[in-house]
């Protein structure tokens, strides 16, 4: 029988409160992390790549899975200084290739990374999980960050809806919307002013989807020759919400975009992260057939349920529950291992995270990054492994 999915963790670091030893006591055997404090855009040294992976080493765990190198803002709205990012990027891979680091994630959303409007929302049993409240976002967009545009983009309907959840908002409560919005990068506490985020805004009028879409193709012919040459495989995560939110093009959010991601430079180097949970809050993204006709790309797998409301809106669920049938996805993910046994490939331990978890239990004790709880997560790895067992055992025994 061909071998299990590589079962990860993501670990933020030494500041991560969730240490690596109670990682190591979930059963995930790898380790998914960044060096967060370097800022995008700047190289990684093999000095500072080696002391993590030691690190790592030492609590018996693997460094498997970068997770993310992030692209400047340069490359993204083609600036005239982009060659130098792409240069420095190819010189980050580089170092991560010395030290056998060779599966990169990223993504290609503007300025900002996943958004949620509630990083708190308590679910009937107490446990806390993440929430897109559409009606909160459109609030933030048309009242608080007073975009224009806005004002033509959302429904009469979705206006009123707005103005009322903003009227139903203490002060305090207002001020963690913003916050909560305006989170940067994950992995760091820092957060965009108002002033900050709108000077982002502007560097993208006149960037479209179209024009986002060349720019990202760019990147691509820049680095996959070059990842190629090293043996790294680059693995894009997907827009989360896969959808444009606050006068933002995106473009990495259905079957579509991912196809003309992979021919914008066709190569074993130019891959796909899989993530159940963002491509999973669009209804028209068939998550199984997906895995089937795209799955040769896939080099990362982030599994993770959300529920989906009518107006666009969705709260994490639990791993096994929500919108996303998480039988039928692993279903098509082994069928997938299977093709790569079948065809000599060796990449069949697709590493796998058990993406974001409840709060629950002792969890409320600690300060863990939004989404990154142990106990949630430990529950979520330990379902999809046995949901994986069951299947493999019934059908590939
Ligand atoms: C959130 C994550 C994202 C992801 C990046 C990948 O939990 O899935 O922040 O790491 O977008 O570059």
């Amino acid at each position: 029988m061909f071998s299990n999915l590589e079962q990860t963790f993501r670990w933020y670091g030494p500041s991560d409160p969730v240490s690596l030893q109670a990682i190591s006591q979930t059963g995930a055997t790898s380790i998914v992390t960044a060096l967060h404090h370097v800022p995008a855009g700047e190289v990684w040294t093999i000095d500072e790549i080696e002391k993590r992976k030691n690190l790592i080493r030492s609590a018996g765990l693997r460094w498997s899975v970068v997770e993310s190198v992030n692209v400047h803002e340069s490359i993204k709205t083609a600036s005239p200084d982009r060659e130098q990012y792409a240069e420095k990027y190819i010189a980050t891979l580089k170092n991560l290739a010395a030290s056998d680091i060779r599966i990169v994630c990223y993504n290609f959303m503007p300025v900002l990374d996943w958004t949620r409007t509630d990083i708190d929302f308590r679910l009937n049993n107490g446990a806390s999980a993440l929430r897109f409240h559409a009606p909160a976002l459109a609030a933030f967009d048309l009242f608080i960050l007073e975009r224009e545009a806005a004002f033509l983009e959302f429904s009469n309907e979705q206006q009123v809806l707005a103005k009322a959840y903003l009227d139903g908002l203490n002060p305090d409560e207002k001020k963690l919307l913003i916050n909560n919005i305006m989170a940067g990068l994950p992995g760091t506490k820092d957060v965009l002013t108002l002033e900050q985020f709108k000077g982002h805004l502007e560097k993208y009028t006149g960037i479209d989807a179209a024009q986002l879409k060349k720019n990202l193709a760019w990147f691509l012919q820049a680095v996959i020759p070059e990842a190629e040459k090293m043996g790294i495989r680059l693995c894009i995560h997907p827009d989360d919400p896969p959808c444009p939110i606050l006068g933002l093009p995106r473009v990495v959010s259905k079957e579509e975009d991912l196809l003309d991601l992979i021919n914008a430079s066709p190569s074993i180097a130019n891959g796909l992260t899989f993530c159940t949970g963002s491509l999973g809050a669009r209804r028209d993204n068939d998550l199984p057939g997906m895995i089937d006709r795209l799955g040769k790309h896939i080099h990362f797998l982030h599994l993770r349920n959300v529920k989906r409301e009518a107006d666009g809106s969705f709260y994490e669920d639990n791993h096994l529950e929500g919108s996303s049938d998480m039988y039928a996805i692993m279903k098509s993910i082994l069928a997938e291992q299977k093709r790569r046994a079948d065809s000599g490939r060796t990449d069949i331990a697709i590493p796998m995270r058990p993406d974001h978890g409840h709060k629950l239990l002792d969890d409320f004790n600690y300060d863990t990054f939004p989404g990154y709880s142990a106990v949630g997560r430990l529950k979520g790895l330990a379902e999809l492994r046995g949901l994986e067992l069951g299947i493999k055992k019934t059908l590939y025994a």
